[in-house]
């Protein structure tokens, strides 16, 4: 398998603040059909003040699969969708319903096939954030795969810095990071604290120095996903993808010898909620996480 290929460096897209992608797929916004504007942003900002605005071309075959597992989460679909398809990249977006008791199925089923960028998935059985991804990557198409959860912790607006190097060619996968920078709601110091040690154990195991096992901005070139086997079916997931990742093998090009992935981290803001708001994972979940470290260290 090759998962190298480098993308194409001249496209037709350009990010921009207010831009819109449509349900085709397509961007509209105020640099449709207006290279020239756009060229004069690059040309007298600069590339690098225009990447970190988010502005930077797209290969023109680019299709970011967005994966959102979704467990009663009525309350913040509406938004996540639109907030997911504000951003101007081309994109699949991909719901996967792993048995919602609250109401969303019925939300989810009235938006099934409505509009072409949009593709739902219904589990019989409730089984957990694990399994819903694997429901979702099978489903994949795009050239890179996000993680998107349904609630509102995470700011799809971070998509373009969180898929630049991947299209730079610099990496093959990207986590973001809740503790290296970026602004973030102050909330339970255990959890954290909690958080913290099971990155540091998994770094232990995998050599990786992560700051943010757990996050769950994850982003993946297709290929890379869909070749790992994973099993776990709740949030065991995070540590399993993250030992799985660290081991994977890419075929080298032109003769050369397989590499291990080449990781990224792109500091990420969190809006976390509390339980009350509908947080899911607890305490027995960092046990799992602890457990799904060492099984998945070596093996497996
Ligand atoms: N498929 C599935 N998704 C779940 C389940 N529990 C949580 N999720 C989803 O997984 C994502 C993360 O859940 P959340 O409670 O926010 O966990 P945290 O943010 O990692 O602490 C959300 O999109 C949830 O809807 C579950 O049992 N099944
Ligand atoms: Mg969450």
């Amino acid at each position: 398998m090759d998962v190298h290929g480098s993308f194409p460096s001249e496209s037709q897209a350009v990010l921009a603040d207010g831009a819109q992608a449509h349900g085709d797929g397509s961007i509209k916004g105020p640099f449709e059909g207006d290279r020239e504007r756009r060229d004069w942003l690059l040309q007298n900002l600069g590339e690098a003040l225009c990447r970190k605005l988010g502005i930077y071309r797209l290969p023109e075959d680019l299709l970011l699969s967005v994966v959102i597992p979704c467990y009663n989460e009525k309350k913040t679909i509406h938004e996540i969708l639109r907030r997911v398809r504000a951003v101007p990249i081309p994109k699949e977006i991909i719901i996967v319903d792993d048995c919602s008791k609250d109401g969303t199925r019925d939300i989810l089923r009235e938006m099934e096939g409505k509009s072409a960028d949009l593709k739902v998935y219904f589990h019989e059985v409730n089984q957990g954030k694990g399994a819903a991804l694997r429901t979702g990557f099978q489903k994949a198409t795009g050239t890179i795969v996000v993680i998107q959860d349904a609630d509102l912790e995470y700011d799809p607006a971070q998509f373009p810095q969180l898929i630049q190097p991947i299209v730079d060619g610099q990496a093959d996968v990207v986590y973001g990071s809740r503790f290296s920078g970026e602004s973030h709601r102050v909330l339970y110091f255990w959890h954290s604290m909690g958080n913290k040690f099971l990155t540091l154990l998994s770094n232990m195991f995998t050599n990786l120095n992560l700051t943010d096992m757990e996050v769950c901005y994850k982003v993946f070139k297709r290929e890379i996903i869909q070749n790992i086997k994973l099993k776990s079916d709740r949030f065991g997931f995070e540590p399993e993808v993250t030992a799985k990742v660290a081991r994977f093998m890419i075929n080298g090009e032109d003769g050369q010898p397989p590499h291990r992935c080449r990781i990224y981290e792109i500091p990420v803001s969190y809006h976390g909620r509390t339980y009350r708001e509908g947080k899911h994972i607890g305490w027995k979940d960092g046990f799992q996480a602890l457990y799904c470290i060492v099984r998945y260290a070596f093996g497996d």
